[in-house]
């Protein structure tokens, strides 16, 4: 599906447990930048619902699981994350929604820019527009 994907991330284990590394340009496709997380979010709470202009991220659950909903005016699909080895990389013009985030879920965010509210497109109709002239034009 364009600009959405599957990262599968290395897992270390021994006798003392699991480790992830996750390093930039390496084990996602860009830079690093910013890191973020969500957590303590209630029962039946819905965010995201916007799109980036440019932004490129990886979203990772690191605890619990969380279903994120993704449109690139294309297609429409809706990922469980429920796995620390298993990243989901959502590219400039797609539309996400994150919901039935679990009491204990924790989503961590690897970001390619700094935090910039210009680069997002809050609306659901412009995002259309905008998203449009990228994949019908
Ligand atoms: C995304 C999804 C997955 C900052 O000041 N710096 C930051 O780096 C971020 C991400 C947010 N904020 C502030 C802006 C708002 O006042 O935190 C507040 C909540 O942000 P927002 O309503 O955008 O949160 P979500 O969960 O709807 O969306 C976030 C990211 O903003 C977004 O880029 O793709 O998580």
């Amino acid at each position: 599906m364009y600009n959405i994907g599957e990262i599968k991330l290395k897992k270390f284990t021994d006798g003392r447990g699991d480790l992830t590394p996750v390093e930039g340009k390496q084990d996602i496709p860009f830079e690093i930048k910013r890191v973020y997380y969500l957590y303590n979010v209630g029962a039946g709470i819905e965010r995201g619902k916007h799109s980036h202009r440019k932004l490129h991220q990886v979203l990772v659950c690191l605890n619990g699981s969380v279903c994120i909903k993704v449109e690139n005016t294309l297609e429409t699909k809706s990922v469980l994350l429920d796995d620390p080895c298993k990243g989901m990389y959502i590219g400039p013009l797609v539309w996400r929604e994150m919901y039935d985030f679990s009491d204990d879920a924790v989503l961590l965010v690897f970001a390619s820019e700094y935090y910039d509210e210009n680069d997002y497109i809050r609306d659901y109709d412009e995002f259309l527009v905008e998203a449009g002239e990228l994949f019908h034009e």
